[in-house]
C-alpha cells in the first residue's frame, strides 16, 4: 500500500492537470536506431516518468535491450530483495563492460576521440581515441594476466585521473578483475586498511603525481602500505614525471610491459550480477565499508543517467572535474561517458593552478560542452571575482552540474549567471556512492520545464522518493520534512558491502522496512519538489568529500600506540564552512592539561593527516575538560554542535545529561578560544 502510494504519488506529480498521452519504450525503440545516445521518445519526460514509476521492470528491461551490447539476453528483468534488501537486475544476461565502453564505437567511429587529459600543466592536453585506449587497455589487461591476475581478483587503482588509470579500470572490466580505486590523495594507512579489507592481489600506480605544480609521492605512499599487506603480489608502478623511484622485485615497470604486451585480449564475458569494483566510502560508524557495483545494473545506469540529466548530444565535449577515487569519476568521467561514445575531459589539476581562471581557460580552449563540478570549487573561485571567468569564452557550454554537497543560492546564482551568463541549464544533481548514479536532479524533464536554483528537485525515471516520520511512517502531502527513503529499485543500485552483507542489510535498509534509507534528509516544496537538507548521521562532508566523524576521533583518540598517547576522548562534529561546505570542529580531552596543549594539537592535525588524509584534519580544536556525555555513557554531540554552529545558551532538552553543569563548562571553553582566536 506505501509503495502504491508512492508510485500514485510521482505520478500525480507528473500531471497535475490533464492524463497522459505515454509511449512505451519498447514503442519508441521499434522505431528509432538502438543503442546510444538516443533521444526522448515521442511523448517525452512524462511518458518515460509514467512508465518507469508503474513498471520498472519492463521499463528498465527495454531500456537494457536497446542501451547495452549484451553476450547473451537476460531472462528476468528484476529481482526483488527478499524481504529486506537491495534488488538484482537484468539475471541471466552476459555482457563485458569494457566492450559497451570500447569495442563497440571503434567498430562505427575508431577515431573518435574518448579522452580529453587536461594535465596539471597548463595547455599541454593529450587526446587519445577510442581505437587507442582499447589498445591501451588490452595491453594493460594482457600485462595484468601475465602477473596472474585472473577473473574475480581484486585490484586497487591508486592513481590520480589520467588515461592509463582509465586504462586499469577498463582493463580490470576486461579480464573479469575487481577494482578499488583509492583517491591518490589518502594516506599509506588508509592506502592499507582498503587493501586489506578487499584482499587486493595487485596495485597499479604511479612513480610521482602531479597536482597544482607540486609532486605526490605516489610510489612511496604505496610501499610504506603495501608493507603490511600481504595478499599483494605486485606493484605495476606507471611513469608520470621522469624521477626515478625506488623499485624492488615485485614491482613492474608498468609501460615497459605494455608495449611487449599484445594489443588485443579476449574480453572475459561476465554475467550482469558479477562484480565490477568497490569503492570505499565512510559511514556513520567504524571503518569506510566497500560499497559493491555489479555490471550491467550500474552501467546502464551510469550512462542513462549521463544521457538525460545532461543532455548529452553526440560529439559533445563532456567535462567532469571530478576524480576517478569518487563515484563521480567512476560514474561520469568513465562508465557513463565512455558507454555512450562520448569525449570525456580528464582534469588532472586544481580549480586555481596556475590561477583562478583554469576551469575556464580549459572551457575554453577545449570547447567543453557540460561541465561538472562540485559546489566547494565554485565557492572557491566566486571569491577571486568575475574577471577570472569572463576574460574566456564559454559559448560552447550548454549544460552546468553541480555535485557532490547542497549548493547555497549565492554559488548557484554566480555558476548560473556569471559562468552560464544565463543561458544554460544548471542542474544540482543529489546522489550518493551507493546509488550508482544521478537519482534527483532538474533534468530530464519537459520542455522549459521550471528550475528553482539550488534545489535538485526532481526524480529520475524510476525513481520514488519517500519521507518519512519518526515512527517510519510515510509523510503524505507537500511542504513537509523527513527522512530520504527509495521505494522502489532501480538497476544503479549498490548490491552489497564487501564482506558485510548484513551491515549493507542493517545500514540501508532496516531503518524503514521495505525502502532504502539513504541516510540524508529532504524537504518536499509545497509545488511538490526535493530540496536535500544534509546528512541524518554523524557523516560530514569536507568539501564535497564524505568523512564518518567518527573515522577522525578514532585517529586521534588513545586507542593503539601510535596514536596520541595524551588524547584519551575526542569528540568531533561538522560546522558550516564557507568553502568547504563543512569543517571539522574537534572538542578533545587531555589526560592532563598540560602546558603542551599547542604542540598536542598540532600532533593531533599531523595524526589525522597521516592516518586518513589532509582533507580530513580538523580545522579546530579544543581542548575541554570533559564531554558532555548521557548517563549512559553516549556523547551529546547535537550539544556541541549547537555551541558551535548556533552559539545560543540554550541547549534544549538536557535531562538526559549525566551532569548538566558540563553545558557551561563548554560554553566558558568555547568562548574563551573564540575570544582568543579574534584576538
Ligand atoms: C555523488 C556523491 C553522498 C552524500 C549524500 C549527500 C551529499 C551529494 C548532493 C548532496 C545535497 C546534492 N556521493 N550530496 N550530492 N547533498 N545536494 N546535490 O557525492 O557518496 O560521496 O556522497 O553527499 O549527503 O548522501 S557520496
Amino acid at each position: 500500500m506505501t509503495l502504491a502510494a508512492a508510485r500514485a504519488r510521482v505520478l500525480r506529480a507528473l500531471s497535475p492537470l490533464h492524463p497522459l498521452g505515454w509511449v512505451s519504450v519498447a514503442a519508441w525503440r521499434r522505431c528509432s536506431q538502438a543503442g546510444p545516445p538516443a533521444a526522448l521518445p515521442h511523448g517525452g519526460y512524462r511518458a518515460w516518468q509514467e512508465q518507469a514509476a508503474r513498471d520498472p521492470a519492463g521499463f528498465w528491461a527495454d531500456v537494457a535491450r536497446g542501451w547495452l551490447r549484451w553476450d547473451s539476453p537476460f531472462h528476468t528483468a528484476c529481482q526483488p530483495g527478499r524481504p529486506a534488501g537491495p534488488a538484482r537486475w537484468f539475471l541471466g544476461g552476459r555482457l563485458n563492460v569494457s566492450v559497451n565502453c570500447l569495442d563497440q564505437h571503434v567498430e562505427k567511429s575508431p577515431n573518435r576521440v574518448a579522452l580529453i587529459w587536461e594535465r596539471d600543466e597548463p595547455g599541454t592536453a593529450v587526446h587519445v581515441t577510442y581505437r587507442e585506449l582499447l589498445d591501451l587497455t588490452c595491453r594493460l589487461a594482457n600485462t595484468l594476466k601475465k602477473y596472474g591476475i585472473q577473473k574475480g581478483d581484486k585490484v586497487a587503482i591508486y592513481m590520480p585521473v589520467s588515461p592509463l588509470s582509465v586504462a586499469g579500470m577498463l582493463a580490470c572490466a576486461r579480464i573479469g578483475a575487481v577494482h578499488t580505486v583509492v583517491f591518490a590523495g589518502f594516506s599509506a594507512e588508509s592506502l592499507a586498511g582498503r587493501i586489506m579489507d578487499s584482499g587486493c592481489k595487485a596495485v597499479i600506480t604511479y612513480n610521482q603525481g602531479v597536482r597544482g605544480g607540486r609532486i605526490l609521492e605516489l610510489k612511496t605512499t604505496v610501499d610504506e602500505a603495501v608493507k603490511n599487506c600481504p595478499s599483494i603480489k605486485h606493484v605495476f608502478v606507471a611513469q608520470r614525471t621522469d624521477n626515478k623511484v625506488h623499485m624492488s622485485d615485485c614491482d613492474i615497470p608498468l609501460e615497459e610491459e605494455m608495449t611487449k604486451a599484445a594489443s588485443v585480449c579476449t574480453p572475459e564475458s561476465m554475467d550482469s550480477e558479477d562484480m565490477l569494483f568497490m569503492l570505499y566510502t565512510s559511514g556513520s560508524t567504524g571503518k569506510p565499508k566497500g560499497i559493491v557495483h555489479t555490471q550491467a545494473g550500474y552501467l546502464l545506469y551510469a550512462a542513462f543517467t549521463h544521457k538525460y540529466v545532461f543532455d548529452y548530444q553526440q560529439s559533445d565535449v563532456f567535462g567532469c572535474v571530478a576524480d576517478i577515487g569518487w563515484i563521480t569519476g567512476h560514474s561520469y568521467v568513465v562508465y557513463g561517458p565512455l558507454c555512450n561514445g562520448a569525449t570525456s575531459v580528464l582534469f588532472e589539476s586544481t580549480p586555481v593552478y596556475p590561477d583562478p581562471g583554469r576551469y575556464w581557460e580549459v572551457v575554453q580552449r577545449l570547447k567543453i560542452n557540460q561541465f561538472y563540478a562540485a559546489p566547494t570549487a565554485i565557492r572557491l573561485l566566486l571569491n577571486y571575482g568575475e574577471e577570472w571567468v569572463k576574460k574566456y569564452d564559454r559559448s560552447s557550454l550548454k549544460t552546468l552540474g553541480s555535485v557532490g554537497e547542497p549548493i547555497n543560492k549565492e554559488a548557484w546564482q554566480w555558476f548560473y549567471q556569471v559562468v552560464g551568463e544565463g543561458r544554460c541549464t544548471l542542474v544540482d544533481t543529489w546522489w550518493q556512492t551507493e546509488t550508482g548514479g544521478i537519482c534527483i536532479a532538474p533534468r530530464p524533464s519537459e520542455e522549459k520545464a521550471e528550475i528553482i536554483p539550488a534545489m535538485a528537485m526532481r526524480p529520475f525515471f524510476g525513481i520514488v522518493p519517500v519521507l518519512m516520520d519518526e515512527n517510519g511512517k510515510v509523510i503524505e502531502g507537500n511542504d513537509v520534512s523527513g527522512a530520504l527513503c527509495i521505494a522502489q529499485p532501480w538497476p544503479g543500485m549498490a548490491r552489497t558491502i564487501y564482506r558485510d552483507h548484513q551491515r549493507f542489510v542493517d545500514v540501508y535498509f532496516k531503518a524503514y522496512p521495505g525502502y532504502y534509507f539513504t541516510g540524508d534528509g529532504a524537504y518536499r516544496t509545497k509545488k511538490g519538489y526535493y530540496q536535500i537538507t544534509g546528512r541524518m548521521d554523524d557523516v560530514i562532508n569536507i568539501s564535497g568529500h564524505r568523512l564518518g566523524t567518527a573515522e577522525i576521533e578514532d585517529a586521534m583518540v588513545n586507542s593503539k600506540q601510535a596514536d596520541h598517547p595524551d588524547v584519551p576522548e575526542t569528540a568531533v562534529i561538522g560546522y558550516p564552512h564557507k568553502i568547504k561546505g563543512e569543517g571539522a570542529f574537534a572538542f578533545v580531552v587531555l589526560k592532563e592539561q598540560t602546558a603542551y596543549t599547542d604542540h598536542v594539537k598540532e600532533e593531533l592535525k599531523t595524526i589525522v593527516a597521516s592516518k586518513i588524509a589532509k582533507y580530513a584534519v580538523p580545522d579546530h580544536i579544543l581542548v575541554v575538560k570533559r564531554l558532555p556525555k548521557t548517563r549512559s555513557g553516549k556523547i551529546m554531540r547535537r550539544l556541541l554542535r549547537k555551541v558551535v554552529t548556533e552559539q545560543s545558551n540554550d541547549m534544549g532538552d538536557v535531562t538526559t545529561l549525566d551532569d548538566p553543569s558540563v553545558v557551561k563548562e563548554i560554553l566558558d571553553a568555547y568562548q574563551k578560544y573564540k575570544d582568543k582566536s579574534s584576538s
